[in-house]
């Protein structure tokens, strides 16, 4: 059996002990990436949460430093919550973070280096004058995870946090600032749904419609851009972005990728164990870079048992699609660098029924590339209206790995024990198309816990199309 030391991950950050779960303020400054993340010092369940810090020159190896934030003011005395760090005008970056105040209330505060040139900005400093933003008019307990701030044409700062009204109906706020401290919320949101509760960590950038770079926050509405806005749904701890035209002089968002205000029918940011991600400018490498908290889930006894939980994704490179609706997304160059001990097997012949097994030295860390050429592609079942294109996961549900297709179930058993009992099933299936074809991929994940674990996490998917 594998110790708990050997289950630590090699590819995906995570601090050397405890608990971690949502990254915060990921920032690029002096040449140095700094990521920040909703950290408990003392346990490794979610509780006592501050903010840990740690930084890189590579985004692959990661130096901790001393906890950036602590509880410790009344504005902040029962949490230091999410928020994201902005680079002002000078250079200095700036923390906003939500605080849990004295009432148990949330707050907005704002947070600067001691020591701005510290190249590794290791202390911050809370003003007294926190907080910058209150609940007004808003659910004084679910009003959080505030945004980079942008800079409008107009001089003025904007940022957005999420809130819920009385009637338990999420808002993205808008506020604006002249000088990042004294914060006015505008009368009109970004953004509001009447069909969802709270959403949260809101993360709202532009992307370019003419290739891969990335933009800083502050580049604004033009032919050349359009805008993402992403948050998290917390009743189903998953993901969701809108991409639309943000036109800076009335600071109203225009969502293209949408049809109706039901959240069910929004694209996921990504599928699996991905939540509360966050996104920043790489000035150096002109690319956006995402990072999200995996939670990975046993249960909190055996969590505290083997003294940590919860991973980062690896960071990945984010961008508009060709077709301008849907992003992209690909693990950074860098991790690249982590490869080692390669294993190549070419030209197997899978078939029917049949498992071929890769041993690997170590087979808890294993990056794997994989091609599949299938015969035949001309039998492909046709799709049919049951198995919509725009719901894989009904698809990924009802067909299961089990139920024969004519092209698929195939694919990769991945964490698999020696006698396949634990074992996550990736798997993909190919329908013919009006246009062409389309590759559903699926993971169950049934077998990877002895635990039970909700419906909504067993089986996720989505559909590749290929003209
Ligand atoms: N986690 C933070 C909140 C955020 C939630 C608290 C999302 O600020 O809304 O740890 O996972």
């Amino acid at each position: 059996p594998l110790t708990s030391k050997q289950y630590r991950t090699a590819f995906h950050f995570q601090p050397p002990e405890n608990w971690l779960n949502d990254p915060n303020g990921p920032v690029l400054h002096n040449g140095v990436y700094h990521i920040f993340y909703q950290y408990n010092p003392y346990s490794a369940e979610w509780a006592n949460i501050t903010w840990g810090h740690s930084i890189s020159s590579d985004l692959v190896n990661w130096t901790p430093l001393p906890i950036a934030l602590w509880p410790s003011e009344p504005f902040d005395i029962h949490g230091c919550w999410s928020g994201s760090a902005t680079i002002l005008s000078g250079g200095t970056p700036t923390i906003l973070y939500t605080g849990i105040d004295l009432n148990g209330n949330s707050v907005q505060n704002i947070a600067f280096p001691k020591n701005p040139s510290d190249p590794f900005l290791r202390e911050w400093v809370k003003p007294h004058y926190n907080p910058v933003m209150v609940p007004d008019g808003f659910n004084a307990t679910q009003f959080r995870d505030p945004a980079t701030g942008w800079m409008g044409k107009d001089g003025l700062w904007r940022t957005v946090v999420c809130a819920e009204d009385f009637e338990r109906r999420a808002w993205i706020l808008l506020y604006r600032s002249e000088d990042f401290v004294h914060w006015t919320r505008a009368e009109k949101p970004l953004f509001r749904t009447k069909t969802s509760t709270m959403v949260e960590c809101v993360d709202f950038f532009p992307v370019s419609v003419k290739g891969k770079n990335g933009l800083d926050t502050s580049t604004m509405d033009s032919e050349e851009v359009k805008h993402v806005l992403k948050f998290g749904l917390f009743d189903y701890l998953h993901d969701y972005y809108l991409i639309g035209k943000y036109l800076d002089d009335e600071d109203e968002f225009v969502p293209e990728n949408i049809s109706g205000d039901d959240h069910r029918s929004w694209p996921r940011y990504d599928y699996g164990s991905f939540y509360a991600s966050k996104s920043f400018f790489d000035a150096e490498k002109k690319r956006r870079i995402s990072w999200a908290w995996v939670n990975e889930s046993d249960t909190i006894p055996d969590d505290v048992a083997k003294g940590w939980a919860g991973v980062l994704i690896v960071p990945r490179t984010v961008w508009l699609g060709e077709d301008g609706k849907i992003l992209q997304q690909w693990p950074v160059k860098e991790l690249e660098s982590l490869r080692r001990d390669l294993v190549e097997i070419k030209e197997v012949e899978i078939n029917e029924g049949e498992v071929f097994s890769v041993l690997v030295n170590n087979p808890s860390q294993a990056d794997v590339e994989v091609e599949f050429e299938l015969s035949e592609l001309e039998q492909a079942q046709l799709i049919n209206s049951k198995w919509h294109l725009d719901d894989a996961q009904t698809a990924c549900n009802e067909l299961g790995a089990s139920v024969p297709g004519a092209i698929g179930p195939f694919g990769l058993l991945v964490l698999a024990s020696h006698d396949l009992e634990e074992h996550t099933a990736i798997f993909f299936r190919v329908f013919r198309t009006p246009n062409g074809h389309a590759v559903l991929m699926c993971s169950d994940q049934r077998r990877l816990h002895r635990y039970h674990l909700p419906e909504i996490f067993l089986y996720e998917g989505n559909y590749i199309h290929i003209p």
